[in-house]
């Protein structure tokens, strides 16, 4: 099974939490694209009715209206009953490094905002601790001396040695990547564990110039993994 198969797999044992009448989060990324293509072929269907989307990026908001799935916001349905989305990492404790889409601080607002929050990965996605995977913890901070806070951001964990790189776009000649938001988004890479999770978060929120982080703690309450053995779901 390819990795995009195991995703599907994924995505779609999720969208079986989905019932009518239901305020969902639309996820951000190749996972949850899956889901909502999988929302919008059972509304079609008639299997699923009167499904309220709330988008997690202009991205899936345009997916989601391609599909015909009626869409609303975090103003008009502050609560939210279930939400899909993927992860770039997931830890032992289903803590979730998220963001890589660039999508973090929608997907943190209507993740947070839900009973629910069903993480979809395929199996590559499991590290033993966040960051750990050299992969980048993404971090939304406002364009205004960008360089300022990407060194404030550093100075927090020297010592565990952290290098911060401006996310750029090479569609874009280097241009910095701009969020949907309109900010910058700076990556973090650790050379060890960071250790007290919620400590770095809390320290991280703190920075002037910080919008947030891609570190989801605490907030999964499910997730799937699509393995080449099979669907394991682990709930929190
Ligand atoms: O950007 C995001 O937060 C995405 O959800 C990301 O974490 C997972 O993207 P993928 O499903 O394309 O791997």
């Amino acid at each position: 099974l390819t990795q995009d198969e195991l995703k599907k797999i994924a995505a779609y044992k999720a969208v079986e939490y989905v019932e009518s009448n239901m305020v969902i989060g639309l996820g951000t990324g190749s996972t949850a694209k899956h889901a909502v293509d999988r929302i919008g072929e059972l509304l079609l269907q008639g299997k699923l009715k009167s499904i309220i989307g709330i988008p997690t990026s202009k991205k899936t908001h345009e997916q989601a209206l391609s599909l015909g799935i009626p869409l609303s916001d975090l103003n008009s349905y502050p609560v939210v009953d279930l939400a899909i989305d993927g992860a770039d990492e997931v830890d032992p404790s289903l803590n979730l490094v998220k963001g890589r889409g660039g999508s973090l601080l929608r997907e943190k607002m209507v993740e947070g905002a839900c009973k629910k929050f069903i993480v979809i990965v395929d199996e590559s996605k499991l590290v033993d601790h966040l960051g750990g995977s050299g992969f980048a913890i993404p971090v939304e901070i406002v364009p205004f001396c960008w360089k300022f806070t990407a060194a404030g951001l550093m100075k927090l964990f020297d010592d565990i040695g952290c290098r911060a790189e401006l996310r750029t776009c090479p569609e874009k000649n280097g241009k910095p990547f701009v969020t949907d938001n309109g900010n910058y988004i700076v990556n973090l890479y650790f050379q060890h564990d960071i250790g007290d999770l919620k400590a770095a978060s809390d320290a991280i929120l703190r920075l002037p110039g910080v919008v947030e982080h891609g570190m989801f703690l605490d907030m999964a309450t499910t997730v799937i993994v699509a393995g080449e053995l099979g669907v394991t779901i682990k709930n929190k």
